[in-house]
């Protein structure tokens, strides 16, 4: 390497270490960083200014993939396997419910988490102009749409993980997790490194079936399966050349497809066949009369339609087509084709939970959970496709639809902060009595328990309102808080004072922290007519105030 291309490279890593190592984040860095830059290759000859974009990718690809291998961390609270909806919606929840949380996804996929259903469709029928690249599309409201849930910048780079006080979601893509380790909480990834988790999220989907005769490895460059982004750009250019395209199965995915190229492509010279052994389109979920609506929508694009019909063999010839041997109705017919997609429905991904001992339905082919998606193993957790749940209502449930995958990856993420902060032991109440009183506790409010009450002082204007904390004790400290006609953030703050668990000598100063004592101006007003009640006069400011340990003690809090 030349002294040239390793000071690019040079600068490269100072860019990195400067911005929060959000790698993900490069495509705006290569903005500010373009500007004065000559290239050079190891034979000093320099590198057109078009090629160097490419060569920085190039480079950096190497050195993000070392460095976020490096900068991997031993161990993150909330690991989730999956770059899916499912994953996607966990890691939301996780954060929205445990606000500081860290959480770690593993891709096996290129892209960030995106939207996969477009793919069947409006890629096609509403792609812009370059929607191979941009995966762009114009949705109903006539905004541009991008089937990315999030932009790059979203996402942490490991490493930054444990930097970041407040946390965040991370995204490793291109990973797979190889193996679950569920005694020491730990997943291994393909590249080697191991990473230990407090809770674990299986959402790997699934994989597309490839049925009899097209699954031989000969057949590998001319039969393609239809699941990703990579199978969407891959198709669009095969489509865009070829002439011929049979379509095999008869999922949705099948029907939209051959709808939606032939849309796309059919006045080039592309004729789509698409080839299924049922009666009509769609039969697993349509009645006869819907199939044949769908039957009918398909052909009017121009595609040929070959319902029962049963592929006998599959073979490839001299000039680089297929031959695809079809038995209908008794009789046989050849159909030859520049191309073969398969579209004949998913098989979940459940071998890596398998592996690691967690329970899986052979017959469903997915990993059995119970009705919080927690799996057979208390901190593992399952969502989406792979995944057949305890539905109180109609039992075990097994969806491959992207609302189940949205639906069951919030719940699974809700559930594993379930027990994470202590935040979330103290849970609250209210009760109200009309305006007069209104009382918010927070933590142990038992009354076998010893209190310490802090008043304000009873106004004269409003001899029965009254303004206070009481505070339940265990060895002097605090484990349970009520505030009475005190609004605002005491409840948090309440919280707070119970999980820090200190041992409190001065009561009066603690409520302090509280909004016990009646305002200056209008702001009680303010609150209490948010609950229907005008109060607009001034109070009375002098705070004597009293203070009543349960057991006598009498002190007098200071004026402020
Ligand atoms: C073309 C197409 C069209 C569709 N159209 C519709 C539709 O119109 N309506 C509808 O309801 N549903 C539709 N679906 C189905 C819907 O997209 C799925 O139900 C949904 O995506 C499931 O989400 P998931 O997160 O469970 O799995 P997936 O979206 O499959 O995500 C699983 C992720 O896990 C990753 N992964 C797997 N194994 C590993 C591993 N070991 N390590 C790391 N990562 C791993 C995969 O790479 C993938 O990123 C369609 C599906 C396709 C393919
Ligand atoms: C996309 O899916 C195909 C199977 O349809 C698989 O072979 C390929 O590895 C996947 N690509 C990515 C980037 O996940
Ligand atoms: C927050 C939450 O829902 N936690 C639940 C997770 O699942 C276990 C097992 O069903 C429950 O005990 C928790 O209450």
């Amino acid at each position: 390497m030349s002294l040239r291309n390793r000071f690019i490279i040079g600068g490269i890593v100072g860019l990195m270490g400067v911005g929060g190592y959000n790698f993900t984040n490069d495509k705006e860095r290569y903005h500010t960083y373009r500007i004065p830059l000559i290239a050079y290759a190891d034979n000093g000859e320099e590198i057109k200014k078009s090629s160097i974009r490419s060569f920085i990718d190039e480079q950096t690809a190497t050195l993000k993939k070392k460095y976020i291998i490096n900068q991997l961390p031993e161990h993150v609270p909330y690991v989730l396997i999956g770059g899916g909806t499912a994953s996607y919606y966990a890691a939301l929840t996780i954060r929205a419910y445990d606000p500081d949380s860290k959480v770690l996804m593993i891709s096996a996929e290129n892209e960030a988490p995106y939207n996969r259903p477009p793919l069947s469709k409006e890629l096609w029928l509403h792609g812009t102009e370059n929607v191979y690249k941009t995966l762009e599309y114009i949705g109903v409201t006539g905004k541009k749409r991008d089937i990315r849930y999030e932009s790059d910048g979203f996402y942490l780079s490991p490493g930054a993980l444990n930097q970041f006080e407040h946390g965040g979601v991370s995204l490793i893509r291109n990973t797979r997790v190889t193996e679950i380790d569920p005694t020491n909480k730990e997943v291994t990834l393909d590249n080697g490194k191991k990473v230990k988790y407090d809770k674990l999220l299986i959402a790997t989907g699934g994989k597309p079936k490839i049925p009899y005769p097209f699954y031989s490895p000969h057949l590998r460059n001319k039969v393609m399966t239809y699941h990703n982004v990579s199978d969407f750009q891959k198709l669009y250019r095969i489509a865009s050349e070829s002439s011929s395209i049979l379509i095999y199965g008869n999922s949705a995915a099948a029907s939209e497809l051959a709808f939606s190229v032939q849309s796309k492509f059919g006045k080039n010279k592309l004729k789509i066949i698409h080839v299924f052994p049922e009666q009509y389109p769609m039969q697993e979920t349509l009645p006869p009369n819907v199939g044949e609506f769908v039957r009918n929508a398909i052909a009017e694009k121009g595609v040929i339609i070959e319902s029962r019909a049963k592929p006998i063999s599959v073979d490839k010839l001299v000039n680089g087509k297929v031959e695809v041997v079809l038995e209908k109705d008794g009789e046989k017919s050849k159909v030859i084709v520049d191309h073969i997609v398969i579209a004949a429905g998913n098989e979940a991904s459940t071998k890596l939970a398998e592996n690691a001992g967690i329970n899986v339905d052979s017959t469903i082919g997915a990993i059995i959970a119970n009705s919080k998606l927690q799996t057979s193993h208390s901190d593992i957790y399952a969502a989406g496709d792979v995944v057949a749940y305890e539905n109180p209502v109609i039992g075990r449930q097994h969806s491959q639809h992207w609302e189940n995958a949205q639906i069951t990856g919030r719940l699974a993420g809700q559930n594993m902060t379930g027990n994470v902060k202590d935040f979330h032991h103290h849970s609250s109440y209210s009760s109200l009595f009309g305006h007069s009183l209104h009382l918010f506790g927070v933590g142990q409010t038992d009354s076998s328990l010893k209190t310490v009450s802090v008043f304000a002082p009873p106004n004269k204007e409003e001899p029965e309102l009254v303004r206070g904390v009481v505070f339940y004790l265990k060895q002097n400290k605090v484990v349970g808080i009520l505030l009475c006609n005190v609004f605002g953030v005491g409840i948090e703050i309440g919280r707070k004072v119970i999980s820090d668990a200190h041992e409190i000598k001065d009561f009066v100063e603690l409520a302090k922290l509280f909004d016990i004592y009646l305002p200056q101006n209008d702001e009680l007003a303010e609150d209490v007519s948010a609950d229907g009640e005008e109060e607009k006069e001034n109070r009375n400011e002098d705070a004597a105030n009293a203070i009543a340990e349960s057991k006598s003690t009498q002190k007098t809090v200071p004026s402020i």
